[in-house]
């Protein structure tokens, strides 16, 4: 069985690998990622200046899912720069992740880690949950803005995690500025914006915002598969897919598989079960793909069948 995969022409060893956001912070998190079987080493979404995050609590677990308003709890991007070249001894490839507020951010960090020792680079136009920040990825003009100021800045593929569409109009629209842009790659999707109310106590089960944060877990699988596959379709094979939310199996990464993934993300699933989630699912995946006569990742990529 060959796992192998590739993102914007860099090779993976197998198509799983954890999501920014979970247990990616510091340099032991991070070490503790590159020891296990995660094909790459994605970086916590990182900003100019390091930040606390928002009040506790902030983080709610639950059976199906997490439900959070972090509020971006990060070392700052110079942080990152420098943990790239002790993280290159792992033989993997290194993910940055950068979420800014302002173009001048983006132009800075995009710019800084161009010249850095990272393989890729995802931006993250998606964060919900910084007061004040809108989402960039649901404001186009304001993202055509954005990627016009990063895209050429070096040769590194850059990348973009997206929030969840729902309107066909809006695929459209982010698919037109992802090829003008020559965009390398997508992430799909980013949390949903939620509420969790606590019927005993009658409140909201974390502080920030007035309890309003971004859901993740089982149930926005539908979400991110139905994101993955339409801009697979709009994108023609053009530019490479990582498809994430609600992956705990090895079932949920072989269905992104179908609707057109290149390489599946772990977020929920790596915060609960630790770093052995990596192995578990791609075994699982590959006993899947065995059983039904597939011999590769790329062999079983956008396979779906329409009724
Ligand atoms: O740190 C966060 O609160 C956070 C980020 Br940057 C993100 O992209 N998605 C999310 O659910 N939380």
């Amino acid at each position: 069985m060959n796992t192998k995969t590739k993102i914007a022409g860099i090779e993976l060893d197998s198509c799983i690998l954890n999501a920014s956001g979970p247990k990616d912070a510091t340099m032991e998190e991070l070490e503790a990622i590159a020891n296990s079987a995660s094909a790459a080493i994605m970086m916590k979404s990182c900003t100019i200046e390091p930040r606390e995050g928002n009040e506790e609590p902030r983080l709610y677990v639950f059976p199906e899912g997490c439900f959070q308003s972090m509020g971006l709890p990060n070392l700052g991007y110079k942080k990152y720069i420098g943990f790239a070249p002790q993280l290159k001894k792992f033989k993997k490839p290194i993910i940055a992740s950068l979420a800014g507020f302002s173009k001048d951010d983006y132009v800075t960090m995009v710019e800084a880690f161009q010249r850095s020792e990272v393989d890729l680079i995802e931006v993250n136009l998606s964060c919900p949950n910084v007061e004040g920040k809108p989402i960039v990825g649901y404001d186009f003009e304001q993202a055509e803005k954005l990627l016009k100021s990063f895209v050429g800045l070096g040769e590194k593929p850059v990348g973009l995690k997206l929030p969840a569409y729902y309107d066909m109009n809006h695929f459209q629209q982010m698919a037109k500025l992802v090829l003008k842009y020559n965009i390398s790659f997508l992430t799909c999707i980013n949390t949903i914006t939620s509420l969790i109310i606590n019927p005993e106590t009658e409140a909201t089960v974390i502080k920030p915002r007035k309890g309003i944060g971004g859901v993740s877990g089982t149930f926005i699988k539908p979400f991110g598969l139905s994101n993955v596959r339409i801009f697979y379709e709009l994108l023609e094979n053009k530019v490479s897919i990582m498809g994430v939310g609600g992956i705990s199996t090895g079932t949920d990464a072989f269905e992104y598989l179908l609707a057109g993934a290149d390489a599946v993300q772990i977020a929920t699933t790596f915060e609960k079960e630790g770093p052995g989630c990596f192995e578990r699912i791609n075994n699982e995946m590959k006993e899947i793909l065995k059983r039904k006569g597939y011999n590769s990742i790329e062999s079983a990529k956008g396979k779906l069948k329409y009724l």
